[in-house]
């Protein structure tokens, strides 16, 4: 069967009509993967999934949110969307604007968006506008104009946005027929916690499973604003995708932690690259680095003695590695380079013969 996008998967549960004008490329339906080898190296007796967002049509869970903001905004006549971005979004806005013949504009914070996404967001002939400051000044900036200029603002802010992505949510437990224990995820802006904790609800509501997962958020701990519990002015961390020290969805990200008696943690920088490489050699999945936070999270919390056995953990990796290809190389250690081949002998000594 042909999968039609989240739209047409999840219509009955999402804002849409007849009228609206559905904008997708055939986003979501991801998978989800066991993963015992990641399990088995962290010794952890837990049944470990990993739910792969990062083959998307443009690289990440932005996707599931920009194909039903953009068909609403194509439903109310919009012409042109704005959002500020570290980058995913951005991407994904530039790529849903010209399916649906319309206009992007993108804040970035100039020099600190991962060279992928600029390039999507380029190859998409959005106009990119970058900004002086950090990634909140920009979101502060872009929803001051939405809310008086006829210009559609696509950041998780707008409803529709949250609506698509909680579909992330519904696909888990069509999977496992159940809700898993646990749902970790990085958290930026926390937009997609609350997605998915809306998901995991309505889904319960539904009779459509039987208990709720406790959600399980991590920040990067140089942007780590809800832990800290005070805005961070100037965050920092290698995760570029979450260097956010003042996210919009605060609340509603620390509501999903204590209504589901989960928790909103922070990983260090060096618990994410451990995260990242780890997930790339023993499962055979890229993902960029913030996407490894909720890895980097399972790994913490394993160390601490907080899982039961048996219990089932699902990590979002909500976007590709490919994204970020530059930070992988200037990180790689010098072992794991490539050597060079000058004649057979080198080739068959390298190929331990
Ligand atoms: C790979 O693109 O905020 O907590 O502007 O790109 O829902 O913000 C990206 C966020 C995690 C955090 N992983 O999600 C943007 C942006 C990746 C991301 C997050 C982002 P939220």
């Amino acid at each position: 069967m042909n999968w039609p996008g989240i739209i047409e998967a999840y219509r009955q549960f999402l804002p849409v009509s007849d009228k609206t004008p559905v904008v997708t490329l055939e986003e979501g339906g991801t998978p989800l993967l066991p993963a015992p080898r990641l399990a088995a190296h962290i010794g952890a007796e837990i049944d470990l999934y990993l739910k792969y967002e990062g083959v998307n049509p443009t690289g990440s869970f932005k996707d599931r949110g920009m194909t039903l903001a953009i068909s609403k905004a194509k439903e109310e006549g919009a012409e042109k969307v704005i959002c500020a971005s570290t980058g995913n979004t951005s991407a994904s806005a530039a790529a849903y604007s010209v399916r649906g013949g319309m206009k992007a504009y993108v804040l970035i914070p100039k020099g600190k968006i991962s060279l992928g996404k600029l390039a999507q967001a380029l190859m998409h002939r959005a106009t990119i506008l970058e900004v002086a400051g950090n990634f909140d000044e920009a979101l502060s900036l872009v929803t001051e104009v939405s809310k008086t200029y006829p210009i559609t603002l696509v950041n998780s802010i707008n409803p529709f946005r949250l609506q698509g992505q909680k579909t992330a949510a519904f696909e888990v437990c069509d999977r496992l027929s159940e809700a898993p224990t646990h749902h970790f995820l990085p958290v930026g802006n926390a937009g997609n916690i609350t997605a998915y904790w809306m998901g995991y609800k309505e889904y319960l509501k539904n009779g459509k499973i039987s208990h709720l997962p406790k959600m399980m958020g991590f920040q990067a701990a140089g942007a780590a604003p809800i832990v800290l519990g005070k805005v961070v002015a100037e965050p920092k961390t290698i995760a570029s995708a979450i260097r956010i020290g003042n996210p919009a969805g605060w609340k509603t990200a620390q509501e999903a932690a204590l209504e589901s008696q989960g928790k909103i943690d922070m990983v260090t920088d060096e618990e994410i690259i451990a995260a990242y490489r780890l997930i790339a050699e023993l499962e055979g999945v890229f993902c960029e680095p913030a996407s490894a936070a909720g890895v980097a999270g399972v790994i913490k919390l394993h160390q601490q003695g907080y899982f039961k056995k048996n219990d089932q953990v699902v990590c979002t990796l909500t976007g590709h590695g490919l994204k970020d290809a530059d930070f992988c190389l200037k990180t790689s250690a010098k072992e794991k380079e490539t050597g060079i081949v000058k004649d057979k002998k080198d080739l068959l000594q390298a190929l331990g013969f």
